[in-house]
């Protein structure tokens, strides 16, 4: 937070932030962040690492937000916007935060948890007067800053908790290798409750001096919209997102065609991750663009942590070489290092890599190798010295549109459901998607419909962890070992 500080000092008249038609400077965000860490410490002296939940639209109030708990001395958790009551529950109650801010969006939805847990509700616009001098707290580099919550192989997300060191690594890392300045300019259409928005597109800019201009929805017209304006110049996004832009951009007539790809090809450069860039994605966006993607391959625990390079080969297919100061190392099942050009497990070391899991010690140390290796989960093979993804050791783990969902989150929801009476979630390929989430069956009553079976989850489950497909079935099919597998159910889901 020092640097970030620091850097925005520097930039005092550039512009930081675009965001509903409105600019706003650095001086600006530091001005409003301290009045906001103000309210937040409310006279105490520092806030300690206590947790402050946040539901912010994407723009300028978020990052005065984000910044305000970071300068009170707390940890920012933000909450995702379209999360079911449910789910945001859970976040809070597992963060334990005792401060939640909300902007009028949001309050709303927010109010009845408010009510019942008589947590401090700060709703943006409706604040108390802050102390007229304020006294911020000095904080030390290796104090937790953040928890964002991810999906694992357990029933239930965990929160990844980062330092305030983690961060400035994680930042100042992409910073040098993706040669950000002040006359950058990016656009931020990404949710803004994972590293990829938080880190890579937000933070690197504001700590190069340069600007993030907001679309809190995704929409490929508002987006081109955006990019024929010919401010921007750095664009980052999961493969979905380049997919969806396709779409449109082949749906439009020839001359704005040629007008959007003019445009594009002035970019400095443009980045996928999140999820595998599909070839055929990689090579369309060079057709409209004239740029290679850069892909690279990252983690909430890690940030980033293996890029395709900045200058030189971008490989269709690979994810590229370590980020300098990032050690990787592919191991076996035995945790031995495998020799060149066979597969294993990636396994991350560096200053970028989290602190801990919030309160889940056991789980922090199964994360970690006995010599202090984070385990990734993802298998991955080098070639030619470029490193490409197999897969993962987890089938339960499912990656859509570039968010992770753990299948055995959802499949616990389901068997509450009183007329299913045994399920299995699984994620097909799919071109668009990354995968598609899928879920098979068994009904103790068939006049209920699978619409019937999403409207009751979506009270209880995010959007997008929805199953897309369906298949019910009377039971489940065993292989010669008597056996059911997800890679059989897979099966059910093979076009005729
Ligand atoms: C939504 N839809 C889906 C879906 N999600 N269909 C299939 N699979 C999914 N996963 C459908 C909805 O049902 C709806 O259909 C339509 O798409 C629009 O829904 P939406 O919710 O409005 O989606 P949209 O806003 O279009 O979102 C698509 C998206 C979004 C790609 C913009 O998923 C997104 O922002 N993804 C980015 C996630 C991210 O930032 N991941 C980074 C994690 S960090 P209908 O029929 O009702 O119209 C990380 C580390 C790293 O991974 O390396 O970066
Ligand atoms: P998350 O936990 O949401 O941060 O997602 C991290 C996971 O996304 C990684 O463990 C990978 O499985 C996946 N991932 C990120 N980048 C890539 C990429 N470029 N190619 C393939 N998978 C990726």
């Amino acid at each position: 937070m020092q640097q970030l500080l620091q850097n925005a000092v520097r930039n005092q008249d550039q512009t930081a932030i675009i965001s509903n038609g409105q600019s706003y400077t650095y001086q600006q965000l530091l001005e409003s962040s301290e009045v906001l860490a103000g309210q937040l410490l409310n006279g105490a002296d520092d806030l300690n690492e206590a947790r402050v939940a946040f539901m912010v639209t994407p723009g300028f109030d978020y990052v005065r937000v984000q910044w305000g708990i970071w300068r009170a001395g707390g940890v920012a958790a933000p909450l995702a916007l379209s999360y079911p009551l449910p789910s945001l529950r859970y976040v809070i109650e597992d963060t334990g935060a005792q401060i939640v801010v909300a902007d009028e969006t949001y309050a709303a939805v927010l109010a009845p948890l408010a009510e019942e847990k008589g947590f401090r509700f700060i709703i943006l616009g409706q604040e108390e007067k802050a102390a007229t001098t304020i006294q911020l707290p000095q904080l030390d580099r290796s104090r937790r800053a953040m928890i964002l919550y991810t999906s694992g192989t357990t029933s239930l997300p965990k929160g990844v908790v980062t330092t305030h060191a983690n961060l400035e690594t994680q930042i100042s890392t992409l910073d040098e290798a993706w040669q950000w300045t002040s006359a950058d300019h990016t656009l931020c259409v990404l949710p803004l409750h994972h590293v990829h928005g938080i880190v890579n597109v937000v933070s690197c800019a504001l700590w190069s001096g340069a600007t993030v201009e907001f679309l809190p929805n995704f929409s490929a017209e508002a987006i081109f919209d955006i990019f024929r304006s010919g401010r921007v110049n750095v664009f980052m996004a999961v493969p979905t997102i380049y997919f969806k832009l396709i779409s449109y951009w082949e749906g439009l007539p020839a001359d704005e065609q040629q007008q959007i790809s003019a445009t594009l090809a002035q970019f400095r450069f443009m980045v996928s991750g999140s999820a595998a860039l599909p070839a055929s994605v990689m090579e369309k966006w060079k057709g409209i663009s004239g740029h290679t993607l850069l892909e690279r391959y990252g983690m909430t625990e890690i940030g980033m942590g293996i890029s395709n390079p900045y200058d030189g080969d971008r490989r269709v297919g690979y994810i590229g070489q370590p980020l300098p100061g990032v050690n990787v190392r592919l191991v076996d099942e035995e945790n031995v290092v495998v020799p060149t050009g066979q597969p294993g497990e990636i396994q991350i070391k560096g200053a970028n890599v989290f602190l801990e899991y919030w309160n889940r010690p056991e789980a922090t140390q199964k994360a970690f190798t006995a010599d202090g290796w984070f385990r990734t989960g993802d298998i991955a093979v080098v070639e030619e010295g470029y490193y490409r993804i197999l897969g993962r050791d987890s089938i339960d783990i499912i990656k859509s549109g570039g968010y992770k969902i753990s299948a055995l989150e959802i499949e616990e929801v389901l068997r509450t459901h009183p007329t299913i009476s045994d399920c299995s979630v699984v994620g097909i390929p799919n071109e668009e998607w990354g995968e598609l989430i899928a879920a098979v069956l068994i009904m103790k009553d068939h006049s209920v419909t699978t619409e019937d079976i999403n409207s009751w989850l979506r009270e209880r489950i995010p959007g997008y962890k929805l199953p897309r497909q369906y298949r019910i079935i009377e039971e489940l099919p065993r292989n010669a070992m008597g056996k059911v597998t997800k890679n059989d159910l897979k099966q059910l889901f093979q076009p005729a």
